[in-house]
Parts: C-alpha cells; sequence; structure tokens
C-alpha cells in the first residue's frame, strides 16, 4: 500500500537515537497553517504529521515542547502503559517549555488511532495528528488515506463547519478501479458526526481501530463519535473527470470533501468481491460476564475530572467490569470513554440494523468509548493488564438525543 502525501502532512524528522521528534509550536506567520483559527501546531501543520509503524514495533517520539506554555501528547486509543498516556499531574509531569519528553511503547494493535495534547483546550488550537499502525499482514487495498476532522476554535454558524484535514470542503484525488482504505478521524472533543459518501458503498471494516465483520454501511453512512475512529474500504467504481461529496449532518447535510477522480479513468461495472476481515488484534474473543464486577454510573454534566480523588471502582486485573451508563439528562447524548482500554457493548443487534444507524451506534466489538442517548447503556469493559488507572471519561456532545 502506498500513502500519496495530503498538504500539510510531512514527515517528522529524526534524531541520532532513532526517536522522532515532534515539536510543538506556535503556528506563526511563516508557516502554512490550512485554516487561520489555528494557533498551535506539531511540526508547523494542522494536522501535525502522520506517524506511521508496523504493529510490533515500538513507537519512539521526542515531544520537543517550543510552545510559552507546559503540554503533554496523549495517545488516543492505544493500550499502552500507564506512564506513556500523557495525563499531566497523573502519568506524568506536565512537558515545560523548552524541554522534551520521550514517549517509548510497543501498541499491542494494529488500527487507526491519533494523538493530541492533553492540557486544556490545546487540542482544539491545533495539537492533533494522525497515529498509524499497519498491520503486519499485507491488507487487499490499493492505497490508504487518512482524513482528519476538526471543528476550527471560535467557528460560528449552526451546525458549525467541519475541516478535513485541516482545510475547509478540500479535495481528496482518486482513481477509477482503486480499492481505497480510508481511515476517518474524528478529532473534535464533542461533535458527534454522520458522514455519507454519495454514490458509492463503503465497507465498515474496523471501529475505534479494532476490526469488525466487514459489513456494507446503509446508504454509504457511517457515524462517529467524539475521538473515535472508523476505517472504510470503498470501490472507486465512477469514471474520471467524476466528483463525489462527502456530506456531514443527518437532517441538514453539508458537504466537508469531495472524492474527485482523476481524468482518463474508465468506470468500472462491478465492485470488487466482499472483502475478507482485517486480521485480528489480540483481544479476548469472550467475556466472564459471570464473575464480573458490577458498577453504574452517571454522566453528568461536564466538569473539571479530578484524576487524583477516590476511584470509582477497584478491580482485580482481568476482571471483566459490567459498567451500567446512566445518562440522566434524557436531552444530550453523552459520550463515554474507557482510557487505556476498551470496552464492549452488552446490547448487540444485528448488523442490518446497526448499518442502518451507522456502526457507532451500538456495532458489536471493542471500543474506546459510546455515545449514551438518555437512560441506560450498559457496557463491558475488561481490564486487560493494564496495572494503572484506567480513567473513564465522559461528556455531553453537541447533538440531540
Ligand atoms: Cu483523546
Amino acid at each position: 500500500m502506498t500513502w500519496i502525501g495530503w498538504p500539510g502532512h510531512s514527515w517528522a524528522e529524526t534524531a541520532s537515537d532513532g526517536f522522532r521528534v515532534i515539536r510543538a509550536r506556535p503556528l506563526g506567520p511563516g508557516s502554512a497553517p490550512q485554516s487561520p483559527t489555528f494557533v498551535s501546531s506539531y511540526d508547523g501543520t494542522v494536522p501535525g504529521p502522520t506517524l506511521r509503524i508496523t504493529r510490533g514495533e515500538d513507537l519512539c517520539v521526542r515531544v520537543v515542547n517550543d510552545l510559552a506554555e507546559p503540554t503533554s501528547v496523549h495517545w488516543h486509543g492505544v493500550r499502552l502503559p500507564n506512564a506513556m498516556d500523557g495525563v499531566p499531574g497523573l502519568t506524568q509531569a506536565p512537558i515545560a517549555p523548552g524541554t522534551s519528553f520521550d514517549y517509548r511503547f510497543r501498541p499491542p494493535d494494529a488500527g487507526t488511532f491519533w494523538y493530541h495534547a492533553h492540557i486544556g483546550a490545546q487540542v482544539d488550537r491545533g495539537l492533533y495528528a494522525a497515529l498509524i499502525v499497519e498491520e503486519a499482514q499485507p491488507v487487499d487495498v490499493d492505497r490508504g488515506i487518512v482524513l482528519m476532522f476538526a471543528v476550527p476554535p471560535g467557528a460560528g454558524g449552526s451546525p458549525a463547519p467541519v475541516l478535513v484535514n485541516g482545510s475547509l470542503r478540500p479535495d481528496v484525488p482518486v482513481r477509477s478501479g482503486e480499492r481505497l482504505r480510508l481511515r476517518l478521524i474524528n478529532a473534535t472533543t464533542a461533535r458527534g458526526l454522520s458522514l455519507k459518501l454519495e454514490g458509492h458503498a463503503p465497507w465498515v471494516m474496523a471501529i475505534d481501530g479494532q476490526p469488525t465483520e466487514p459489513l456494507l454501511a446503509r446508504e454509504g453512512r457511517v457515524g462517529l463519535g467524539p475521538g473515535s475512529r472508523v476505517d472504510l474500504f470503498i470501490d472507486a467504481t465512477r469514471e474520471g473527470g467524476t466528483v463525489a461529496p462527502l456530506v456531514e449532518g443527518v437532517r441538514d447535510e453539508q458537504p466537508v470533501a469531495r472524492l474527485v477522480y482523476q481524468r482518463g479513468g474508465e468506470a468500472r461495472a462491478a465492485r470488487r468481491s466482499a472483502p475478507l476481515p482485517l486480521p485480528p488484534n489480540p483481544l479476548p474473543a469472550g467475556i466472564d460476564l459471570k464473575n464480573s464486577l458490577k458498577a453504574e454510573l452517571k454522566l453528568g454534566n461536564a466538569r473539571p475530572l479530578d484524576l487524583t480523588g477516590t476511584p470509582l471502582f477497584t478491580v482485580r486485573r482481568s476482571r471483566a467490569v459490567n459498567l451500567g451508563l446512566h445518562n440522566p439528562s434524557g436531552q444530550l447524548q453523552h459520550a463515554a470513554r474507557c482510557r487505556r482500554d476498551r470496552t464492549r457493548c452488552l446490547r448487540r443487534r444485528q448488523s442490518r440494523q446497526v448499518a442502518a444507524r451507522g456502526p457507532s451506534a451500538g456495532a458489536p466489538g471493542h471500543r474506546n468509548g459510546r455515545l449514551v442517548r438518555g437512560g441506560l447503556a450498559r457496557s463491558c469493559c475488561t481490564l486487560l493488564g493494564n496495572r494503572s488507572r484506567p480513567a473513564l471519561r465522559g461528556q455531553p456532545t453537541d447533538q440531540a438525543a
């Protein structure tokens, strides 16, 4: 699989000890921001450089802080040692201006992840980028494309505009006949997305970095909660010179990007056969519910998280936790996320229904978190070997339930 560069992406510099160096720095007049609203960046672009490794390799990143304020980096969705999780004041000291911090870990899972600053609103100001862990085995696609969705800070309008890879309504060049792997990343902190690619029938291949049985997204529509990722396979069946809009929203659809077929290609009448599932990651297939710890959590209004306070519960490593998530508001849906661990929704729906509502609405499989509409939802979280404090994080989204 080859990667065709995207404006704004760059490759990180490598230090003599093999660490890739990433600089958190202000986005000055000399840099090339695609949106004037971002003020910070990794290496001068928003999003920052896409990091790619193959499963089984160590990720070695030296984050240099060239900002005037402290920062730290969180690796969203990756199961990793506690000390690498990037939560200032809990898992590490903040990286002071003019200093650096070395992150080194071996992600156990292949998939689509992302990294971002973990202090205040730095992520919304431009400190985010993609982390791709490639499968060790070849995957049957011609090309991979990362699409990161964000809302520019201070954006007005209802709904606020959605940027794709830092740009407003960019064109994504494609060739007739190729099978693409689209890695969609919702890099917003509070905006759920409902995305639809006109004229194509995407296969949903992975959700939150974990492979799922390939399933056709009904009407080409997929849902992504804040922070979520979906991997799609798309057969580019149209002829050269045509365009296919990618739209966002359910009632008020707005175009956020376009697939632009390069000229000269012939349309493919037949789609390729259904893809094989992506190779599995090392996660347990079953959950021991009988011996699980039952806990309930009420999702209240957003308030500062006291990471050093009394834990919600304490549980032996590897024991399953059967967690009821209660959203009393009935109005807003909440995004709940289990950090450094995976959760699994207990109420399975038929895949056809799942496709109709978008895959993140309740597809079976391991996830980072889920959206909780008014009422009670139940998720199961198995602590898979982090001798640490996985954090549950919930916040209201800006979508009505
Ligand atoms: Cu995150």
